[in-house]
């Protein structure tokens, strides 16, 4: 068994559906691939469904099962709470997992307000537990080169970034009202649950932000009742209609501290995006773009190149020399969209054994959770809105 002579770091995680599969998938596949000084044991899961969650144990390769989330916080024989649930009891589960001394990795968003996301930071530091937040999309090799290039200075001066996330998931007037689209359950909508990945991935790369304006739609208002199966699927609708009470999509301006500017989108209205998560940022000394629907490849524009020969080049950052990459295949041979979670488990797992808590940790879930409030706050009041307005 790969990894048997490591610390053991045992798991239990709540939730097993989309995110479940995600993570699972990740703690059992990081130790093949990376020699971390630990090594996660997929030791529980919980679900209130007793048929469903033994089923999802046994396919995911877990060693046991609780139908009350409670009895993981119990377990002594349970070092890490991994929150894959809906939004609305993030910060429930996150506090009293971090009062019981658990460790804690959390979905994005993660709370449903600044006031509950505060209340978890203050949590897992007053526990001093580990903590993350699950923003796959910076484990990307290609997103963490670009990090790279700002940081050396190839890109000069940050001007833009524009970045978009769309999907058009829910384009259908028939597709239920699943819990993605109700507010109780998940807080916002495309706005929490993929705009949210977008700005966290533009203050990864170029810093902090000062002030947003912006605006929100909801194309269908009502939709049959019905719920989510796994992935973006739903089951069959009920028939029985309800009220949409969340964003179908959210825009926004942004300033930085550091001067740049952004324009943010997102959408599950833009029909033939499955999941067109992409950015471009323009600085003084050039540009870079990077499309998760192409996500080994990073264009990267210098302004120094010759002239006659300057031009966006396709970097294919699959080689040693690119974050992460080396771990995996020889050069040219992709990875996909379930490395970033291994990618963001290695981490995770080297923050455990030395006691910190690595980025993206619950501090940027709450910086995060400020843009998102501000976003909100100015659709309410037509007008830009500063970070510090939101942030008590
Ligand atoms: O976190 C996001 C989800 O809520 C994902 O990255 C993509 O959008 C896929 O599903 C949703």
């Amino acid at each position: 068994m790969v990894g048997v002579n490591k610390r053991q770091v045992r798991v239990g995680m709540i939730g097993y559906k989309f995110m479940g599969k995600a993570h699972s998938n990740g703690y059992r596949n990081l130790p093949y691939f990376f020699d971390t000084p630990a090594v996660p044991v997929l030791q529980a899961i919980a679900g209130r469904d007793e048929q469903g969650v033994k089923a999802a144990a046994e396919t995911m390769g877990w060693a046991s099962y609780e139908t009350d989330w409670r009895r993981l916080l119990e377990r002594d024989d349970i070092d890490v709470i991994d929150i894959v649930t809906p939004n609305n009891v993030h910060a429930e589960m996150a506090i009293a997992a971090a009062e019981a001394g658990k460790h804690v990795l959390c979905e994005k968003p993660l709370a449903m307000t600044v006031e509950q996301a505060k209340r978890m930071v203050d949590a897992v530091k007053k526990a001093g537990v580990v903590h993350m937040i699950c923003h796959n999309y910076r484990f990307a090799p290609a997103v963490q080169f670009a990090k790279k290039l700002i940081e050396e200075g190839r890109l000069g001066k940050i001007y833009h970034i524009r970045a978009q996330y769309l999907q058009d998931w829910i384009m259908d007037p028939k597709f239920p009202l699943v819990w993605r689209l109700r507010k109780e359950v998940t807080g916002s909508g495309a706005h929490g649950d993929i705009a949210a990945h977008i700005l966290d991935l533009a203050r990864f790369l170029v810093g902090e932000f000062s002030e947003v304006v912006g605006m929100m739609e909801t194309f269908i208002k009502e939709r049959p009742l019905g719920e989510m199966t796994g992935g973006l699927n739903a089951s069959a609708n009920s028939g029985k209609m309800g009220q949409v009470d969340v964003d179908d999509c959210s825009a926004f301006l942004a300033r930085f501290e550091n001067g740049a500017v952004g324009v943010f989108e997102a959408t599950r209205f833009a029909a033939g995006n499955r999941n067109g998560n992409r950015f471009e940022i323009n600085g003084e000394k050039g540009s870079i773009r990077w499309d998760l629907e192409n996500m080994n490849n990073l264009q990267v524009y210098l302004t120094d190149d010759e002239p006659g020969l300057q031009g966006f080049r396709t970097i294919n950052c699959t080689e040693e020399h690119h974050p992460y990459a080396g771990a995996y295949w020889p050069a040219g041979h992709i990875i996909g969209y379930e490395h970033t979670f291994i990618n963001l488990m290695k981490e995770f797992m080297e923050g455990i054994v030395n006691g910190t808590s690595p980025a993206p940790n619950f501090e940027d879930g709450y910086r995060n959770q400020l843009v998102l409030a501000s976003v909100e706050k100015s659709v309410e009041t037509g007008s830009w809105v500063k970070i510090s307005e939101v942030d008590p």
